[in-house]
C-alpha cells in the first residue's frame, strides 16, 4: 500500500505517520522524500487498513492499495482451484460442468418430483428450487419456506440430487440443515450479518452476484463468508443491471473470467435470470463455457405458463433435455479443442 503525503509535509509529521501506522497494523513501513512529494510504503499484511481513517490524517494526500482488500479469495495466496465435494461425492470446480435445474419456486410435491426426477434423467447434477423467494412485489407468490424445504429433500430422497435453494434470513438457518448448497442471492449479496452466520457454517454457500455489485464487491461478500471459517463458496454471475431492457438484466461473461483470474473458487452462471428469455439460455450457456464456467443454474418447469414465479424464463423438461445435450456437446468439443 502506498501513502502519497501532501506538498510540504515535514519529516517529523511523516514519522510520526509512519510510527503510528506501524503500531496499530503491524506493518513496515519504508519512507521515501522527495522534492515535491513524500511516499510512504507499507509492507505486510495491509488487508486491515482502513484507508478511510488513513485519509483522515491532514498531511495525507492520495492512498493506493497495490494489493487487493480480499485475501482469503484471492488466487494469489492459493493458487489451486477449490474443488467442493458435496456429501454424495459431486465435485465443483474439478473441470467438469454440473447443471443446476429446476423450478424457479417449489410449487407442491408432486411438481418438484416430476422436474427432479426429469432434469436428472437430462444430465443434471443438482436440484433447485426456491422454498423462500424474494419477489418484487410483497402481493407476489412468496414461497412454501418450511413446507418448500420439506418437499426438495422429499424430491432428493427420491432421485438422489443434492438440493440448492435459497436463504433470506439468518433467522431461518436451522431449516436448512439437510440442504446441500445455501444460495444467497443476488438481493442478499451485501446482507453482510447474514454472510457472517453461514459463514460459521460448514456447507457450501452459492453467492449471487448483487445487480448492481461490482467484481471487487462480490469478491468482498464472498471474502465474508470464508473470514468467518466457511471457505466453501461457489461465485455466480447472474446478470446485472443495465440500460438495455430487451434482456431482464445484461449478463457479464468478464465478470466470470475475472472471477476465475483473481480467486480460486468454482464459478457458475445464471443464464435463466440473467436473460429473462427462454431462447437465451441454450447461446449463453455455451458462450459461459468459453469463459471456464464450472456449472450453470437454469429454470425449468414443467408448466411454465402456470408457474408461480419466473415461468416466462422458465423452460420445460423436454426443452431442457435437448438444451443440456447441447450444452454437454459444446462442453466436450472445447475440452478436446483447448487440451
Ligand atoms: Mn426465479
Amino acid at each position: 500500500m502506498i501513502v502519497v503525503l501532501k506538498k510540504g509535509t515535514t519529516k517529523e509529521q511523516a514519522e510520526q505517520l509512519s510510527l503510528k501506522l506501524q503500531d496499530k497494523y503491524s506493518v513496515t513501513v519504508n519512507s521515501w522524500y522527495g522534492e515535491l512529494s513524500t511516499v510512504l510504503g507499507l509492507l505486510g499484511d495491509t488487508h486491515k487498513v482502513d484507508i478511510d481513517s488513513v485519509l483522515a490524517w491532514d498531511i495525507v494526500d492520495n492512498v493506493k492499495r497495490v494489493q487487493e482488500p480480499y485475501k482469503k479469495v484471492n488466487r494469489a495466496f492459493h493458487t489451486e482451484n477449490t474443488i467442493i465435494t458435496l456429501e454424495n461425492g459431486l465435485k465443483i470446480g474439478d473441470g467438469s460442468l454440473n447443471i443446476i435445474a429446476g423450478p424457479c419456486s417449489v410449487e407442491g410435491e408432486e411438481q418438484i418430483i416430476e422436474i427432479a426426477k426429469k432434469v436428472k434423467q437430462s444430465g443434471a447434477t443438482m436440484l433447485r428450487g426456491g422454498a423462500f423467494k424474494p419477489r418484487t412485489s410483497p402481493y407476489a407468490f412468496q414461497g412454501l419456506h418450511a413446507d418448500g424445504i420439506d418437499l426438495l429433500l422429499k424430491a432428493k430422497a427420491e432421485t438422489g440430487l443434492p438440493i440448492v435453494t435459497e436463504i433470506m434470513s439468518a433467522e431461518h438457518i436451522d431449516l436448512f440443515e439437510n440442504v446441500d448448497i445455501i444460495q444467497v442471492g443476488a438481493r442478499n449479496m451485501q446482507n453482510f450479518e447474514l454472510l457472517k452466520r453461514l459463514g460459521k457454517l460448514n456447507k457450501p454457500i452459492l453467492l449471487k452476484r448483487g445487480l448492481a455489485n461490482t467484481i471487487e464487491e462480490t469478491l468482498m461478500s464472498a471474502e465474508y463468508i470464508m473470514s468467518e471459517g466457511n471457505e466453501q463458496v461457489i461465485l455466480c454471475e447472474r446478470g446485472i443491471r443495465t440500460y438495455e431492457t430487451y434482456t431482464r438484466n445484461t449478463l457479464d461473461l468478464s465478470a466470470v473470467a475475472i472471477f476465475k483470474k483473481l480467486s480460486h473458487l468454482p464459478v457458475i452462471v445464471d443464464p435463466s435470470h440473467a436473460a429473462g428469455i427462454p431462447w437465451l439460455i441454450e447461446p449463453l450457456s455455451v458462450a459461459s463455457l468459453g469463459v471456464g464456467v464450472d456449472g450453470l443454474i437454469i429454470e425449468v418447469h414443467n408448466d411454465p405458463p402456470h408457474a408461480l414465479s419466473d415461468g416466462a424464463q422458465s423452460i420445460t423438461p423436454e426443452k431442457f433435455d435437448a438444451t443440456a445435450k447441447r450444452i454437454f456437446a459444446a462442453k466436450a468439443a472445447l475440452d478436446a479443442a483447448l487440451k
